[in-house]
């Protein structure tokens, strides 16, 4: 197992130069959007990742290695089929030569491996509605527990239990940062969510934030930013989350079900501010990642 992990050249520079590198998932790429749009999202958050002034290292698992840094080439295996994998799943996906698509907590243990301390994407994942049946907790809260790093996010995806979630984010020791907004964003909708442990006014602030944080111990920060385009969807995601409930699908489909459905009934709307977001959260992480650099 050698080469278990395979890092682009520019990311490998850029890392031994301690240059700012910010990780991105590819859960998304492959699940959270109709394919091909999944592609493109990716590609749009590596080059809002540049234009911040950052080096975006995109992850996943081909081959039986994790890449860090895919080139577009790649990024175009990352097709429906791909695994969906969390951080229990890296090795697994690897040894058995699949190909496997990291969601936020297996995007943070590859990064971790190689020394990268931030991230964007668009909703971290949490406690599920209807906990505790089943007692669906998204492995993305425990990759936050152990692992230190800063996550850009529109705040929680909120087809889950929202105020759950926070509990348990404090419960882990996670601070949720709100960028310019005092409640946590709801994913779609800028407003409405709980208020978050504190609030912050730049990417300085956080990156200062984050570096007392890790030197107290502390591991993942959750920063919140509020979609520019806001969208209320709260009652077609009642109705589909209970819909996928009654028809049985459970754990790591809910999201990708949920997110399809949404995606279709509200005529692409919510696939439009999705990728906004998830675009604009990859050029903040990337804000952080620089401003950290300059500390
Ligand atoms: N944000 C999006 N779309 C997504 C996800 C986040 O806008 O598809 C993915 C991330 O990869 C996140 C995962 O880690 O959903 C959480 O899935 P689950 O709730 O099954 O753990
Ligand atoms: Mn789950």
């Amino acid at each position: 197992m050698e080469h278990l992990i395979r890092m682009s050249e520019e990311v490998a520079a850029a890392l031994a130069e301690e240059r700012p590198v910010v990780a991105l998932e590819t859960t998304l790429v492959a699940h959270g959007f109709p394919a091909p749009t999944g592609i493109e999202v990716g590609l749009a958050s590596e080059a809002a990742v540049r234009a911040a002034g950052g080096v975006p290292a995109t992850i996943g698992i081909l081959d039986g290695r994790i890449v860090v840094g895919l080139t577009a080439g790649e990024l175009e295996r990352f097709t429906p089929d791909a695994r969906k994998l969390g951080s229990r799943d890296l090795a697994v996906c690897a040894v058995q030569g699949a190909v496997g698509a990291t969601t936020v907590g297996g995007t943070l243990a590859a990064a971790a491996a190689v020394g990268i301390r931030f991230m964007g994407t668009g909703g971290l994942g949490g406690v599920h509605r209807g906990f505790p049946t089943p007692p669906d907790v998204s492995a993305d809260l425990g990759a936050c527990a152990r692992i230190a790093a800063v996550v850009a996010s529109s705040g929680v995806k909120s087809l889950l239990d929202v105020p759950a979630t926070m509990e348990l984010l404090e419960t882990l020791g996670v601070p949720v940062l709100g960028y310019r907004v005092d409640t946590l964003p709801l994913f779609y909708a800028a407003a409405g969510g709980p208020p978050v442990s504190a609030r912050v006014e730049d990417a300085g602030e956080v990156a200062r934030v984050a570096d007392a944080h890790w030197r107290l111990g502390g591991n993942a920060i959750l920063v919140g930013r509020a979609p520019d385009e806001s969208l209320d969807v709260a009652g077609p995601i009642e109705e589909i989350v209970a819909e996928a409930a009654t028809r049985g699908i459970v754990g790591q489909a809910v999201t990708p079900y949920v997110l399809s459905a949404l995606h279709e009934r509200s005529g692409g709307e919510t696939r439009r501010v999705n990728r906004d977001l998830i675009v604009a959260n990859a050029g903040l992480a990337a804000e952080i990642a620089v401003a950290f650099a300059a500390l």
